[in-house]
């Protein structure tokens, strides 16, 4: 049976506004780098654009160094941009009483954009990646030792700035960066394994994504003083929005085009990642998961790859995995339920929709 049409209104990547003024350590100002549409709701509070700025800042403060050649490579990614939605969640789980968020607010989100950080310049290498976020990556042009002690550089400044905000948080971002690792080994032992499960993919994603948002805004939440009762609720708010956040990142990686993306479509099934709507496809009494499955399992050529796509977009595995992101969607606003009314509330109850809709989905 034929599933719906898939469209793709724009995705993730594109909650993105250049941070006003902000320095560039290259001589690449953000606004060259970044596309200027901002649609997070999360992003249009207020008081956000100040706030960017101060993460902005903070986030240049964190990667100084005496040694000017380490200073260029660690900042490389800074300098190119990125949406910073982790230090925005830290940010926004700090401000649902109402009340601004403190430069240790501040500190502790990006303590957790650092790891990010340090995590794809790792990943870039394990890749052989070339470009991110619109610029080379820090392997391709510094090499990949480079690229690694830098990535490492980055995790012990993540680290200086976590401990000074107290061994709680010191020991949840050091067990959070153990999460990425067990999620990327997870993704890695099931590279080109047509039998992957769902739970292998779900405890995979969880680990390499959702885990570092739950975190971000568990760390607003400590830092802003929060009770505990709240403090637990952001936490389990951003690990529901890092699920959808993945699972719509996997989606689009499938229905988007490669000038939407920015990168070639269908990079995961290359690269033997069977995410969830390739899973899902797999799982279906159909002809079509049985090509599908025959095409799968090694490296794709050109033809196959573009075959494979086709047999993704053209049956129902694509709507299934929106249907399951709706119900970390629907997690996530679960979680909000005992948050007092304010702005930050507002917003984080409406941006994991906002995520989901970037795939629409017409019958
Ligand atoms: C060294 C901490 C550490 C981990 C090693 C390599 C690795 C293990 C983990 C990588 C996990 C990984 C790349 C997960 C995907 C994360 C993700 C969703 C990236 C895209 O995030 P965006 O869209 O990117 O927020 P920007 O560029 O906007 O920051």
């Amino acid at each position: 049976m034929r599933g719906p049409p898939v469209g793709v209104e724009r995705r993730p990547g594109s909650f993105v506004c250049p941070p006003s003024g902000a320095p560039s350590l290259s001589g690449v100002s953000q606004e060259e780098v970044l596309a200027p549409s901002i649609t997070s709701p999360l992003l249009t509070l207020a008081d956000m654009d100040a706030d960017r700025d101060r993460i902005e800042a903070a986030m240049h403060d964190a990667v100084v160094t005496p040694d000017a050649y380490l200073n260029q490579i660690a900042s490389h990614l800074i300098v190119a941009g990125g949406k910073r939605l982790r230090p925005v969640l830290a940010v926004v789980g700090a401000q649902v009483l109402g009340d601004p968020a403190s430069h240790d607010v501040v500190r502790g989100g990006v303590a957790c954009e650092l790891v990010h950080l340090g995590s794809l310049y790792h990943d870039d290498v394990m890749d052989e990646a070339e470009t991110r976020r619109g610029v080379e990556t820090v392997n391709a042009k510094w090499g990949n030792l480079q690229a690694i002690l830098a990535g490492d550089f980055l995790l012990s400044r993540a680290s200086e700035i976590a401990a000074s905000l107290g061994t709680e948080v010191a020991g949840l971002l050091a067990r959070t960066i153990g999460w990425l690792c067990e999620g990327q080994i997870e993704e890695l032992r099931h590279t080109y394994d047509t039998s992957r499960t769902e739970a292998s993919y779900l405890a995979s994603i969880h680990g390499k994504t959702a885990s570092l948002y739950g975190t971000a805004a568990r760390i607003g939440g400590l830092a802003a003083g929060h009770d505990r009762p709240l403090v637990d609720a952001l936490t389990e708010y951003g690990n529901a929005y890092g699920m959808v956040f993945q699972i719509v990142d996997d989606i689009l990686d499938i229905t988007a085009t490669d000038e939407q993306l920015g990168k070639p479509a269908g990079h995961d099934i290359v690269e033997g990642v069977y995410t969830l709507p390739v899973l899902r496809t797999l799982a279906e009494s159909t002809t079509a998961a049985q090509e599908l499955g025959d095409l799968l399992g090694a490296p794709l050529d050109a033809v196959a790859q573009d075959e494979a796509l086709g047999i993704l977009r053209s049956n129902d595995g694509v709507a299934s995995a929106v249907e399951t992101a709706q119900e970390y969607v629907d997690r996530a606003v679960a979680a909000c339920d005992d948050f007092p009314d304010s702005a930050a509330t507002a917003a984080l109850r409406a941006a994991p929709g906002a995520l989901i809709a970037s795939v629409s989905v017409t019958a």
